[in-house]
Order: C-alpha cells, then structure tokens, then sequence
C-alpha cells in the first residue's frame, strides 16, 4: 500500500497522505515516501507541490507515529530520523510547498505544517505540538520552526500547553496563510499553486532558499549547541519519556513523575 499519493494537477505536485487508518501518523515509512516523491518531482521540474489528506480528513495527521518512537535512552528527533530528513527535503525542494489542511493536526505533523512554506487551512483545522504530553524533548531545529513562523510567546505556550490551537487563532498566528471554507479549499490552494507556478520558476526556486539560509542563521556557539544537547539528553534519558510511550501504548493518561 503506498501511504503517500502523488499526483500531478494542472502542472502542480500534489502528495496525499494515505493512512487514514493510523490517522497519517508520519511513520518512518510515511516519511521516506515523502522524501522520495520530492526527488520525483524534482526530477519532473515540478514548480509547486501542494501536501494534504484524505478529502475532509478528520485528522491530517496524528504526528510522528508513535509505535516507532525509539525506547528511552534514545534521542527520539535525532537529526537523520526519516521524519527530519522529510522535513529536510521540504525545506530544500527548489520551489515551494503548501500543506493545505483538513483536519486536525499534532505533534511532528504541525512541525511538518509549519515546516511547508504556506499553509491554507479550512474551519476544522487544529494544531497541537505535543512533546510534553509525552515527555520528550523537542529538537532545536522543530523550535526555529515554530518561533520563525509564530514568534516566541506563541509558540511557547503551543508548546507548554500541547493545547490544539483552532482554525480561527491558526490564522491569526500566521500558522495558516489562508482560512477558508471546506468547500473551497481544494480550489483555492489549487489556484494559488498555479499562480506561483506561473511566475519564473527559477526565481521562486532561488528566493525560497535565501529564505531557508536566512531564517537558519541563528549562529550559536559549540558551548550552546552542546548545552542545548545536554539539556534533550536529560529528558529522552528520563523516566517521564519512558512513560509518555507506555500510556499511548496503554491508552491511558500518562503520570509523570518529573525525572
Ligand atoms: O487502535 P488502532 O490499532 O486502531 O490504532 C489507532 C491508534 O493507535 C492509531 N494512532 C497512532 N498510531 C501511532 N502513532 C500515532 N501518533 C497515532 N495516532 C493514532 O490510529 C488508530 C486510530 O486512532 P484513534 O482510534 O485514536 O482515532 P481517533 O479518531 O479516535 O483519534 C484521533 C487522534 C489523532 C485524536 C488520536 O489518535 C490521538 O490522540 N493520537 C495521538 C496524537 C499525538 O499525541 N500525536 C503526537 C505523536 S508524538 C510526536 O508527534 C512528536 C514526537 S512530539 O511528541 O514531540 O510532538
């Protein structure tokens, strides 16, 4: 079963998240696929792509798939996981990508949102950044995502709440470029693909990364770098990780003990 779509739409990519039944939950797999259909389009010079779900998906995506988290001890986000490297390929695809949202959306699945370099969203789109339900420590990296998109006080509270944040306050964030009804979502991030598609792709291609280099340069010392390790390495060798998993899997509420 492929568990993403690809398809190809008026000139624009289009990938569809096809799992429903693990709710898109970005498994290594899901993720891999998304790399490699990326490489695809690249090859095809596709101008723009556009990532969604299921038509009136419930859940664009459930997160990182949480079966596959690694064990305590280990670092859960480590730089070459399937699901850094697609966000990698996200961020390095020479044009840009939309996510265009139904549905509601947690954890790594709103760093992939916010990851994309637009977002359309309808009035059932939700965001939750949910590390601390699990008690796992996020990575540098996913945080620029969201203080780059949402700025600092916002993005703390998403992530010190792991609260969903609805459709209405996703737009007035900036998470969503556009909110738009159900009804016309599919046509209005088709249309706006197209109209970035007719501009001069190399253009876009090359302003898109000035954007990414630009947005990285946050220089920080080795010292910071390797204190911001330290400080991960604490919570994903914490107990409170280790329960984080065991409730999921138990479906029950986690009791977390602080350390
Ligand atoms: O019981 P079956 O086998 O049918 O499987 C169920 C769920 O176990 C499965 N599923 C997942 N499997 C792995 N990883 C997941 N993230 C995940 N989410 C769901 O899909 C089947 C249907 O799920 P069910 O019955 O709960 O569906 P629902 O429609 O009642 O509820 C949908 C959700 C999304 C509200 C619910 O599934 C849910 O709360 N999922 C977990 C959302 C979450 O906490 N995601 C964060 C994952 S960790 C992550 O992304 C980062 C590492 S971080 O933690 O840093 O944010």
């Amino acid at each position: 079963m492929t568990l993403i779509l690809k398809d190809i739409k008026d000139g624009i990519g289009v990938l569809t998240l096809n799992n429903p039944a693990r709710r898109n939950a970005l498994s290594l797999e899901l993720c891999a696929e998304i790399s490699a259909a990326l490489e695809d389009f690249k090859t095809k010079r596709v101008p723009v792509i556009i990532l969604r779900a299921e038509k009136n998906a419930k859940v664009w995506s459930a997160g990182h798939d949480i079966t596959q988290l690694p064990k305590v001890h280990h670092d859960p986000l480590a730089y070459d996981s399937p699901m850094e490297t697609a966000f990698r390929a996200i961020q390095n695809y020479p044009g840009p990508v939309i996510a265009m949202i139904q549905g509601s959306v947690w954890g790594g699945a709103t760093d992939l949102a916010v990851t994309c370099d637009m977002a359309v969203g309808d009035e059932t789109s939700a965001f939750a950044i949910t590390p601390v339900k699990m008690g796992l420590p996020y990575n540098a990296s996913g945080i620029m995502h969201f203080i780059n998109r949402v700025g600092s006080n916002i993005a703390k509270e998403m992530f010190f709440t792991a609260a969903p944040v609805k459709a209405e306050r996703a737009y007035h964030f900036g998470i969503l470029n556009h909110l738009v009804s159900s009804g016309e979502i599919e046509q209005f991030t088709l249309e706006l693909a197209k109209s970035i598609a007719a501009n001069s792709p190399l253009a876009v291609s090359v302003i898109k990364e000035q954007f990414r280099i630009l947005s990285d340069a946050h220089p920080i010392s080795p010292e910071a770098f390797e204190r911001i390790q330290a400080l991960r390495r604490k919570v994903y060798n914490s107990g409170d990780y280790e329960e984080g998993i065991k409730a999921f899997t138990e479906k029950r509420k986690p009791k977390f003990q602080g350390d």
